[in-house]
């Protein structure tokens, strides 16, 4: 059980004002929380391709961390991953983790070594998993590492391009049900465009449904069950992704029909990346009936880009969970940390202190969204914002009972339009920064 994670404790709850770096602060995986526990309200996940994986290489610098695992051969180095990972999240107590097809397992030469590659590591996953309570939250394909996708997957101009890609995505839907996953992702890393000068927009949206299709089709023929999601994200790579934020997709999946089978994948650092909020994106997919999971981290105010950093923000992961919350929690989804240790932190303990602080910033949020919710100043202001439509001409328009004519007339004799009320924001933010910290 300690091979990797040696000289480290398993990682428990110790209350508030421990000062042990190995153990919670918030996050008490047993504690009931509106007749739900605080693990099943969280259901948190570990992201294979960061914490296993990642080496903090960047465009400036070779590896930093070393993530073999003292092998050499390829099939070990993913075999050894498999026992570090599982090794890992007995140690957090984390019940559910996420990964792409070559997360898992290495590429090899042809297709077919490539495909029994990811067969015998789906095996060896697989009896790992058996006996203990660990999950598979989602799976995905990288469809996008691979120079063969320059050009784009589902949105190749080249046919073959896409034909890789769902050669490559059967295999991934295959892995995903072998492992009981609830959920199978498409992050579009290479399908958006650099330059209209080259590109077919129209073209490459429809070839993207069609991808889509064909998993789902297939999928629901093997017997899975589970959510469908595309992961919204603006920017990076490509300079425009097709999945820009929760707005767009929900409108390409109109459009192709795929909301019956399709939720979103919700990721804090696209959401700001977009200029919105994380907790604008949850509203606009919760309040679409699409709020499937979540990838779980934080930008950077400074920075531009994606940076994955684990969640420390409190505020924002409180208003997040007032959304999960009001979406009605999580069915087949769950909070993934799309999120790594930045590139000096390059120890296994950094591994750990990364997981405890994204847990606990979710935990704390979770807590707070309840007092806020328990608290009832907030819900109660937004109740008597719109009380005008509770009544008269403003419940004839709610109900629509009315029309221009009907709102002429009424305005032409309304002598007395009434008062404009404060929209009261500074009291507002008051209450959440006294809940917050008090
Ligand atoms: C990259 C994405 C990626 C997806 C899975 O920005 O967040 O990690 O979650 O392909
Ligand atoms: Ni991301
Ligand atoms: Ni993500």
């Amino acid at each position: 059980m300690n091979k990797f994670f040696k000289n480290m404790p398993e990682v428990k709850y110790e209350g508030p004002k421990s000062t042990n770096p190995f153990a919670y602060k918030f996050y008490d995986a047993d504690r009931i929380i509106d007749g739900k526990t605080m693990k099943e309200h969280l259901k948190f996940a570990m992201s294979w391709w960061h914490t296993l994986t990642a080496t903090g290489t960047d465009q400036f610098g070779d590896s930093t961390i070393d993530r073999t695992y003292d092998e050499e051969d390829p099939m070990k180095v993913a075999k050894a991953r498999v026992d570090a990972g599982f090794e890992f999240m007995k140690k957090m107590g984390i019940k559910y983790f996420c990964f792409h097809d070559v997360d898992i397992s290495p590429e090899g030469n042809t297709f077919e070594e490539t495909r029994n590659n990811l067969k015998e590591m789906v095996t060896y996953i697989k009896e790992k998993m058996t006996g203990t309570d660990i999950k598979l939250l989602w799976g995905t394909a990288n469809c996008f590492g691979n120079p063969r996708y320059m050009h784009g997957a589902g949105t190749s101009c080249r046919a073959d391009s896409f034909a890789y890609a769902a050669a490559q995505i059967k295999n991934a839907i295959d892995a995903t049900i072998e492992l009981g996953g609830t959920g199978y992702v498409f992050w579009g890393g290479r399908e958006g465009y650099e330059t209209l000068l080259n590109t077919r927009m129209d073209f490459e949206l429809d070839n993207m449904a069609r991808l889509m299709k064909m998993a789902v089709k297939y999928a629901r023929s093997k017997g899975f069950k589970g959510d469908f999601y595309i992961e919204p994200k603006p920017k990076e790579p490509t300079k425009h992704q097709y999945d820009y934020d929760a707005s767009t997709v929900l409108a390409f999946l109109r459009k192709y029909d795929l909301l019956g089978d399709f939720k979103l994948n919700i990721e804090a650092n696209h959401a700001t990346l977009a200029g919105h909020t994380f907790n604008h994106d949850l509203a606009v997919a919760r309040i679409n009936g699409v709020l499937g999971s979540v990838d779980a981290n934080q930008g950077d105010h400074q920075l531009g880009w994606d940076t994955d950093q684990f969640p420390t923000d409190v505020k924002e992961a409180t208003l997040a969970m007032l959304e999960i919350i009001k979406a009605g929690g999580f069915t087949n989804g769950g909070l993934n940390f799309d999120a790594k240790v930045r590139r000096p932190s390059f120890t296994y303990e950094d591994i750990i202190y990364g997981y405890i602080s994204g847990m606990d910033t979710f935990a704390l949020g979770l807590i707070k969204a309840y007092e806020i919710i328990e608290d009832g100043r907030i819900d109660e202001f937004v109740e008597s914002r719109y009380s005008s439509y509770n009544e008269g001409i403003g419940k004839k328009i709610i109900e629509d009972n009315t029309s221009l004519e009907e709102l002429e007339e009424y305005t032409l004799n309304n002598n007395d339009e009434g008062k404009l009320e404060s929209g009261r924001q500074e009291y507002l933010e008051n209450i959440l920064n006294q809940i917050l910290y008090r």
